[in-house]
């Protein structure tokens, strides 16, 4: 098999562009039906052997797919330091948990997703921040630059457990689909984040009442490698940066923030979309208007003012920012597809819901026509998930699917359906799993 050299496109997307080209890449030439097979069955076991690991997104494998570590000889396959993620693109890389993985109530950084837009900059890559500086400007009266070490040590740490989901999981449960990363449940986390708090910056900057929005802005490239470009610089309006939660975040469950997830700095803003969590942070641009910058406008991160037709043109003007996501939750345990032994089951998950607490858990085995209340726990810190559990009973044996819908603290529920939207996102619709009862 011939190594391909790096290429601008991940092999992702070149075999959904062109397969034949991908082929040729990858075997030297248009690969027979035989060899498309090959990765089918047994082929993928002998694949995983000649990797040296586990392949763990071959449900995603189109028909002649190869993976990246196996055409590129490099150890880019399995991302070191993950679990069991499931790859949706390998560049820019993007990377789901499954839900049963994402049992724990602080989310370890080997079951964090990933989401980027760019490339991962070198500093990230060889965990070197000897040349990293933050640079606050704009509508301040004292711009800043500060060193890590400056960062760590003139603001008073906090330590948080904050929710970062993607605005765009659950975007494959969107009918009409709708362009971009087909998130099913997992782009969703809910690690504990230690920083400065964002506010104690941007006043130790002297932030103007002039400052309306902050741009952010990070050390990460642009797919096509241009410099000039910039791969995404979204920001937050000034209240919420100035929240106790919102934080400038250094370490990830306590340790240095892996090259994934921002290594060394990233802003966390949680239960907003994941996007405005800038990762490889380099500058706050504090602005007098509502920042512009490349996925703040158009249709990026944003949703119509008024809900829509499946599959309608929405003109741009219609759309506003995404701020809060909705109301969520994730049935973690069991897995979906197990099979219970007995009449009795226990199931728990996490429910979440932007700015709001969650303040119900019900569950259904009846397809929502009954509903039973599942105990509910406190947040450990506002904007953690919750943990919810209940005690299942089977009147009999079959197949059954558990559904499970959480309420927010306004009284507002997660949908039976999604939403529809241009772009996918805030896809809220109750989290089901199916269990055979033996
Ligand atoms: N610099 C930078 N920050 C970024 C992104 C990016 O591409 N570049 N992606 C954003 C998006 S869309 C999401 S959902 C979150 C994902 O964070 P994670 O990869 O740590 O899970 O990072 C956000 N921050
Ligand atoms: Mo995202």
């Amino acid at each position: 098999m011939k190594k391909v050299t790096r290429k601008e496109r991940g092999l992702f997307e070149l075999y959904a562009e062109d397969p034949e080209r991908a082929d040729r890449l990858v075997f030297g030439r248009v690969a027979d039906s035989n060899r498309r097979g090959f990765l089918k069955g047994a082929g993928l076991a002998a694949m995983a052997a000649a990797v040296g690991a586990q392949i763990p997104f071959h449900r995603n494998f189109p028909a002649g797919f190869i993976p990246s570590a196996l055409a590129e000889g490099t150890a880019d396959l399995v991302l070191d330091g993950k679990d069991g993620l499931v790859i949706l693109g390998d560049r820019p890389l993007n990377a789901e948990t499954p839900a049963h993985l994402l049992d724990d109530d602080v989310t370890p950084n080997s079951r964090h997703f990933v989401r980027d837009n760019g490339l991962r900059p070198e500093m990230a890559e060889n965990m070197d921040a000897s040349d990293w500086t933050l640079t606050v400007d704009g509508e301040v009266d004292q711009p800043l630059t500060l060193t890590l070490d400056e960062l760590k040590r003139r603001f008073k740490p906090v330590k948080l457990a904050l929710q970062l989901e993607c605005g765009g999981n659950g975007r494959a449960s969107f009918n009409p689909p709708a362009k971009g990363n087909q998130w099913t449940v997992g782009a969703i986390g809910n690690a504990e984040w230690t920083g400065a708090r964002y506010r104690d910056v941007l006043e130790a900057a002297g932030l103007r009442k002039s400052a309306v929005y902050t741009g952010h802005y990070g050390y990460d490239m642009h797919l096509s490698r241009d410099a000039s470009k910039i791969p995404i610089s979204r920001g937050v309006p000034i209240a919420k940066a100035m929240e106790p939660h919102s934080i400038i975040a250094y370490e990830m469950n306590g340790e240095p923030i892996p090259k994934y997830h921002g290594f060394p700095v990233r802003t966390v803003c949680p239960g907003w979309p994941g996007s405005t969590s800038h990762k490889w942070l380099q500058r706050i641009w504090v602005r007098d208007v509502v920042h512009d910058g490349p996925k703040m406008e158009g249709d990026s991160y944003r949703v119509p003012r008024f809900p829509v037709a499946p599959g309608a043109e929405v003109s741009k003007e219609v759309f506003r920012i995404i701020e809060s996501m909705p109301v969520k939750s994730l049935i973690t345990s069991p897995e979906s597809g197990s099979t219970v032994a007995g009449r009795k089951l226990a199931v728990r998950g996490h429910a979440w819901a932007g700015d709001h607490d969650v303040r119900e858990m019900h569950v259904s085995i009846d397809f929502g026509a009954t509903w039973k209340k599942a105990k509910l726990e406190r947040p450990r810190n506002r904007y953690s998930w919750q943990r919810w559990s209940a005690e299942l009973s089977f009147p009999s044996e079959g197949y059954y699917e558990v559904w499970a819908r959480a309420t927010d603290d306004r009284g507002i529920s997660q949908p039976f359906a999604v939403a529809w939207n241009p772009k996918g996102y805030l896809a809220n619709a109750m989290h089901r799993i199916s269990v055979t009862v033996a």
